[in-house]
């Protein structure tokens, strides 16, 4: 097998590299990457999302999703591109099974498409075979090569007819009957071999980025004719209930025999304040955190009502929970076994002096690049917002830790490389600047498990292969491994080695 030696400091290299544009804001020394030790019992694996890469939209009676919709939207809102072929993952399924082996990975996080499975979505609406046989193909030829399958119950793909008919999350009680049905149907057929299990991915991108600033689909906010000021709430709130009604099933009528876990992923920034010498910039930090994080985090892994930071700003337009629903939060919450922690980078917080506009979902916090003095936060990669900043990732563990005290899977990080997308292959698949930021961010991991004992019990980056980028179109190139869209070639990156062999050896670490 190749290996490649980035146990050298990259700093200087990356530096380099940023201060080639002159507009690039300076940033403190990054520490070398040390390839800290990993708990023996630490797991590691790739992500992906349906979407994103299996194409085939309509093949063997799929149903459409708000995602089809939406990328195929005049004007486009999708850099004029779609997933209708996306990595035509769909029809090439067994070699990036036999490409995930070849990298080594214990686990493969993957999302089902919930119209695969049920076209229209509804719970009285047919149950498509061939979806469900898509998926057992797909779980079951990761098992015959040991590699255990942790799946995404929903990342980002409603069913396009529950939008149409209901909103979809804009209509609590009719969308957690739908999600509950469908995560039945999602049990029945693949508990057997599925013993981890995810509801939503980043409940706050589909509230705020799907509903508030309309990124994303369905595309929803004020100038749309939605409503930035009170929608996202709302879906925030159907969001935490749909999860609850899985998990309560779950717990319920199958981990007694299939004996699995189901959780949620959380995604966010950590904050730094934006002068660390003014209290109310302090404050702006954690109070974004919370309407990030504990947002989500609060009602489903307390059983608490939302932070009272949101209840004072946003006051009645915040949905109540029921008596009954604070009860079943307040039972389920110990059912959780672990969270799953989406992250990717920092950014600075500044308090706002004003009041909140109506449409505020920050917390009545600016979010910057650099601090008061001018600095970043660390080197920029291929996404603007997406800098190199490792003890901010470390403090992030530390604070999710301290707040719900339950082992931590980082389910996706990663990064696009500066100027990957216009490379030619051969140079993207030298992918240094994506190793550096890997190796950085599991030195991170190794600190926050021994020097802050923090439990991290997995690492799955994002993502096993460039794909569709959401409303990026297929710009930005997350993958560990290269894609050639026109092609459909797949070619790993060094960083699929660099993961493999440094694993191999952390989990050899002497801490253990
Ligand atoms: C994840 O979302 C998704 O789960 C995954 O599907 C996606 O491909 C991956 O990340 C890479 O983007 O408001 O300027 O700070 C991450 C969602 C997208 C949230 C970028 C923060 C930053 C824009 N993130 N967003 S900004």
């Amino acid at each position: 097998m190749e290996t490649t030696n980035v146990n050298v400091n990259m700093f200087e290299a990356l530096k380099a590299d940023s201060h080639s544009s002159p507009e690039e804001p300076p940033y403190d020394p990054l520490p070398p990457i040390e390839e800290l030790p990993l708990p023996p019992t630490f797991r590691w694996g790739t992500a992906t999302a349906a979407y994103q890469i299996e194409g085939s939209p309509v093949a063997d009676g799929k149903g459409a999703s708000i995602w089809d919709t939406f990328s195929h939207l005049s004007p486009s809102r999708t850099n004029n591109e779609n997933g209708d072929v996306a990595c035509d993952h769909y029809n090439r399924v067994d070699e990036d099974l036999d490409l995930m082996a070849s990298y080594g990975v214990d686990i493969y996080r993957f999302s089902i498409a919930w119209a695969r499975t049920i076209p229209l979505g509804g719970r009285n609406d047919p149950i498509n075979a061939a979806g469900i046989a898509f998926y057992n193909k797909l779980i079951d030829g990761l098992l015959a090569r040991d590699i255990e399958p942790v799946v995404t119950l929903y990342h980002w793909d409603v069913p396009a007819a529950l939008y149409e008919q209901y909103g979809a999350f804009l209509n609590t009680a009719e969308f957690v009957a739908d999600f509950e049905s469908y995560a039945r149907v999602c049990f029945e057929a693949f508990g057997d071999r599925v013993q981890k299990w995810i509801t939503f991915n980043e409940p706050y991108i589909i509230a705020i980025f799907g509903h508030h600033s309309g990124v994303l689909a369905p595309g929803r906010c004020t100038e749309a004719g939605g409503d930035s000021s009170r929608e996202p709430w709302v879906v925030g709130h159907t969001l935490i209930l749909a999860h609850a009604a899985a998990v309560g099933l779950y717990t319920r009528d199958y981990a007694g025999i299939q004996k699995g876990e189901i959780s949620i992923v959380l995604n966010g920034h950590w904050y730094e304040p934006w002068d660390a010498s003014d209290p109310a910039d302090r404050e702006a930090a954690q109070r974004r955190l919370e309407f990030y994080i504990a947002w989500f985090g609060d009602p489903i892994f307390l059983g608490r009502d939302y932070p009272p930071a949101m209840r004072t700003q946003l006051g009645k337009r915040l949905p109540q929970f029921t008596e009954g629903e604070r009860a079943q939060l307040m039972e389920l919450a110990p059912r959780h076994t672990f969270y799953g922690m989406n992250h990717y980078s920092t950014k600075f917080a500044k308090a706002l002096p004003s009041s909140p506009p109506l449409d505020d979902c920050t917390g009545n916090v600016e979010e910057l690049s650099t601090d008061k003095a001018g600095k970043a936060v660390g080197p920029v990669s291929g996404m603007p917002w997406l800098r190199v900043a490792p003890l901010g990732f470390r403090k992030l563990l530390g604070w999710i830790w301290a707040r719900y005290k339950l082992p931590i899977i980082v389910t996706e990080n990663g990064c696009p490389g500066p100027g990957e997308s216009q490379m030619p292959v051969e140079e993207a698949a030298e992918d240094k600047f994506r190793m550096t930021y890997l190796g950085l961010y599991l030195d991170a991991i190794s600190r926050a498990i021994t020097e802050d004992g923090v439990q991290v019990e997995g690492y799955y980056v994002w993502s096993l292969m460039d794909n569709f980028e959401w409303s990026a179109g297929y710009g930005p190139r997350y993958g560990i491994t290269h894609v050639n869209f026109q092609t459909l070639v797949r070619t790993p990156k060094h960083s699929a080695w660099y993961l493999n062999r440094t694993f191999e050896e952390r989990r050899r670490g002497s801490q253990w």
